[in-house]
């Protein structure tokens, strides 16, 4: 009987290289004998182009191939494509690979090679003898830097490829992993090093074996490579905090975090808006200042709205439509600015005019005034967009 050899194509909007993938993958059984390939393909819901046709219809050909339907993220790809391999499939080895045909699927052949050589996880690598990256130079510039904070704070530094998800290992190291300190339902890229970290941590035995990644060729990349790095760092920096006895989830927090620093750049870039379109309307159009103001803070709230929508809070379902969202956001930021009014009252009926004297130079009481309104309204801002706006509506 042929043991059965798992590798999981994680999917998501992959309909021109699936098919050729599949067959490429199923080819290295030649040079594998005594093993039979299995194929997981594990494609993202959100995946919408008719990968999911093809890989059904492939399904239907050929007993070797399988096809789940996962939740959002690539860890979920991933990892419920191993999971699915291991209730159903009974293979000796589990490996995965990307589908958009960047890797030689020749690579799995070396992986599997390295596991029947007695270690529990083979890893794809660019930077061993033979290996290549012909990625254009922004990318070999992340995976270089990734790669190398991680083997600087998480270590180990004899492991030097840790982006990639060329990849193969035992079900029993893959039994032993803990996936509840794998960020794996994460929407990000940071499953790949932080897989290999918990493996380590498992007592992986591992060995890095060559390949050969090139550019892409069709589909498009979702990989978000300034998203990454700031996932990389937030992640290394996390382990590193919880090697030195420090038990702050950090990772966590940043991710969280991440919406918070957007909201307040497209507050940055609205105050900023608001104040040009104020000296034009004055300038220009001779407006009093008061009506200035009112259309120059209509025009930023317009602005502000746009950019959350469209960036800030991209990925949110939410039950509202455009018209209602925007409706509420004025409202919100009408409250936001009544807290300012309030504020600036107090304190300046509290402390009156004045002046400091700061490096040679009269600065007034209003200045400070004006920026002590920032952060009260800023969190007022962001919490009731957050919570009520653009409020997720889980399915
Ligand atoms: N199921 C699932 N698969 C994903 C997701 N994101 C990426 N993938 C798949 O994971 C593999 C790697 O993604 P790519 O977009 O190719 O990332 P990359 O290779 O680092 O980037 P490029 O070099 O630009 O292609 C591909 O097979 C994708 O279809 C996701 O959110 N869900
Ligand atoms: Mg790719």
């Amino acid at each position: 009987m042929k043991k059965i050899i798992s590798v999981v194509l994680p999917t998501y909007n992959e309909k021109a290289t699936i098919e050729k993938t599949v067959k490429k993958v199923l080819e290295q059984e030649k040079e594998l004998p005594g093993f039979e390939i299995n194929i997981i393909i594990a494609d993202d819901i959100r995946s919408l182009d008719g990968t999911e046709q093809i890989a059904k219809n492939l399904v239907l050909q050929d007993k070797r191939i399988h096809f789940i339907k996962v939740e959002p993220g690539l860890g979920v790809g991933l990892i419920e494509g191993h999971k699915y391999a291991l209730n159903h499939l009974r293979p000796s080895i589990l490996a995965q690979l990307d589908a958009d045909g960047q890797v030689e699927p020749d690579v799995l052949v070396r992986l599997v090679g390295a596991i029947e050589d007695g270690y529990s996880l083979a890893i794809g690598s660019r930077f061993v003898s033979g290996g290549k990256n012909q990625l254009s130079f922004i990318r070999r510039l992340f995976t270089y830097g990734a790669s190398t904070f991680f083997r600087i704070m998480v270590g180990p530094w004899d492991i030097r490829e840790v982006t990639n998800s060329a990849r193969a290992l035992t079900p029993a190291l893959f039994k032993k992993i803990s996936l509840k300190k794998l960020p794996w339902k994460e929407q990000t890229f940071i499953v790949q090093p932080a897989f290999l970290h918990e493996a380590i941590v498992a007592g992986a035995k591992y060995k890095e074996v060559p390949l050969v990644f090139k550019n892409r060729l069709e589909g498009y990349s979702k990989n978000k490579v300034f998203n990454y790095s700031y996932d990389v760092i937030s992640y290394c920096l996390d382990i590193k905090l919880h090697k030195l006895g420090l038990n702050i989830p950090l990772f966590r927090l940043s991710r969280r975090a991440k919406t918070l620093i957007k909201f307040s750049l497209v507050g940055a870039v609205g105050t900023i808006v608001d104040f040009l379109f104020y000296k034009i309307f004055i300038n220009c159009l001779a407006l009093t200042p008061a009506v200035a103001k009112g259309f120059s803070a209509e025009i930023a709230i317009l602005n502000n709205f746009i950019l959350n929508n469209y960036w800030t809070f991209r990925y949110r379902k939410t039950k509202t439509n455009l018209w209602q969202k925007l409706g509420i956001f004025n409202l919100v930021s009408l409250g936001g600015l009544a807290i300012g009014v309030l504020i600036v009252k107090y304190l300046h009926l509290t402390y009156g005019d004045g002046f400091i004297y700061i490096f040679g130079r009269h600065i007034a009481y209003n200045n400070f005034y004006f920026f002590a309104t920032i952060p009260p309204v800023m969190i007022w801002n962001f919490t009731i967009n957050h919570l009520v706006t653009w409020r997720h509506q889980k399915d």
